[in-house]
């Protein structure tokens, strides 16, 4: 029984006491503790922090890389501070420099001066995240413009022993590996044949519970754009079948929304920047909070993961606007949800299939219990009474995902104490967590409405806020 994993065990426990069936594919128990880390960090750190080049040639001397300060620790005592849960470093961009001493190249931090080429950024920002409770994950680029065999078989037998010298316990359990799949190379250039299942077989092996992303996942996928902005509708399930990273991936209204029906469990990921470009360069600014905002209602608020990209500067840390606009972004969040107005509502409408999964499960802030009627049931009507007529102008609702995705569908009624219900708001998937936003509105209830859903729904949490 040790060797299950836990998403099986939790399932097993809900199975047998009478809650529904899983529907379609369930996330692993790696995937669901990356689902709710919600808002990670991004760091594009290396020799395009010193050049200003968003994709750097693979030419660049070795000592072109010279931090001047470098303070992993500042790094994440800042994502750490800004309610941030991992950080993910570009361990080795498309130049192929690497941050870490990579017996397999010569195009690594010790062959700068650097720390007298003892340095070692994986090591430092390991230890970091350690200390701060966060956990680490990298980006490493399988595109290179250094590597002379790329383009050929030998390249694949190199990149999975590159992956192997980070994933082989070094630098501790790796949440998640980044597979990038941008290629520059143009019709004349070099054309790698990656051998995916050799890298997806070397992470699996080292790193069990690492959630491995690219265009297709396997473990979660690109949101199609660097805009900050996941679909409306947002499916966690995709068919990758027939598709790879990069040229190959599936067209970016599908990364965006996903496959209702789709064969996997691969959530999205959105990656965006806090600055214009990926890497850090003089005179640029980080967005403004309005701008963080609708980014995190649009990526986090539509049932995906946010990867937000904080760039350290030449110095080798994160510039005090950026920081400064991080913590006032974080403050922002928990001012706006910080009070929940539907928390100790009364719940009722159509009947919940056991006493064990009651509507107030929906209200204890807990989203490990849920609510969810008879199997038959795929239109269910909720109705919380509040503990007394409130203002608002936000909707939160959470899917109980290990038993599947599953509304298609919903509708939002509000009732105020004198009046009539008054639909107000109304949306297509929930998943993990869905955000949504409406003019203020003044009621004594609310009502949803599953229209749609591809089995009986299962929700864990309602919440009401009021953001002004
Ligand atoms: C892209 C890369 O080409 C960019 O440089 C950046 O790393 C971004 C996150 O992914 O595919």
């Amino acid at each position: 029984m040790r060797h299950l994993p836990l998403s099986f065990l939790f399932l097993l426990a809900a199975c047998s006491a009478g809650a529904p069936a899983p529907c379609g594919p369930v996330p692993s128990a790696a995937q669901m503790e990356w689902q709710r880390m919600e808002v990670n960090m991004f760091c594009h750190f290396g020799p395009n922090t010193f050049s200003g080049l968003e994709w750097g040639l693979g030419t660049e001397p070795e000592d072109l890389f010279a931090p001047t300060a470098l303070d992993c620790r500042q790094w994440a005592r800042t994502a750490a501070a800004a309610g941030m849960k991992g950080i993910i470093i570009t361990a080795k961009h498309h130049d192929g420099f690497c941050l870490w001493p990579n017996p397999e190249s010569t195009h690594t931090v010790a062959s700068s001066p650097w720390r007298d080429g003892r340095g070692d950024v994986l090591r430092e920002l390991s230890d970091a995240c350690r200390e701060y409770g966060l956990k680490f994950g990298v980006y490493i680029s399988p595109w290179d413009r250094f590597d002379p065999d790329y383009g050929s078989p030998a390249y694949n037998e190199k990149y999975a022993r590159t992956l192997r010298s980070v994933h082989d316990g070094r630098y501790g359990p790796v949440f998640e590996q980044w597979f990038d799949g941008a290629c520059g190379e143009g019709p004349d250039g070099r054309r790698q044949e990656y051998d995916w299942p050799l890298f997806h077989r070397t992470v699996r092996e080292l790193s069990p519970g690492a959630v491995m992303f690219s265009d297709v996942g396997p473990g979660c996928r690109w949101v199609g754009n660097e805009r900050g902005s996941a679909g409306e509708t947002n499916w966690s399930t995709l068919s990758p079948d027939g598709f790879e990273p990069g040229l190959g991936a599936p067209p970016v209204d599908t990364l965006q929304c996903g496959n209702k029906y789709g064969s996997a469990w691969i959530p999205a990921e959105t990656d965006v920047s806090l600055r214009p470009g990926w890497f850090w360069r003089p005179g640029e600014e980080p967005k403004s909070v309005d701008e963080l905002m609708r980014i995190y209602l649009e990526s986090v608020g539509r049932n995906s993961l946010l990867l937000l990209n904080v760039p350290p500067d030449t110095r080798g840390r994160i510039p005090e606007a950026d920081s400064l606009r991080l913590m006032e972004w974080k403050a922002r969040i928990d001012r706006e949800f910080s009070d929940n107005l539907a928390s100790g509502a009364s719940v009722g409408g159509t009947k919940a299939r056991a006493r064990r999964f009651r509507g107030s499960n929906l209200v204890d802030g807990d989203f490990d219990t849920f609510w969810a009627p008879a199997d038959g049931e795929l239109t269910p009507v909720l109705e919380l009474t509040l503990p007394a007529e409130a203002h608002f102008d936000r909707l939160v609702l959470q899917e109980y995902i290990p038993l599947g995705q599953r509304v298609a569908a919903f509708a939002v009624d509000a009732r105020p104490s004198s009046g009539e219900w008054q639909e107000i708001a109304s949306g297509t998937t929930i998943g993990y967590k869905r955000i949504l936003s409406f003019p203020p509105q003044s009621a004594e209830a609310i009502r949803i409405r599953i229209t749609s859903s591809k089995a009986c729904p299962v929700l864990s949490e309602v919440a009401l806020y009021n953001s002004q």
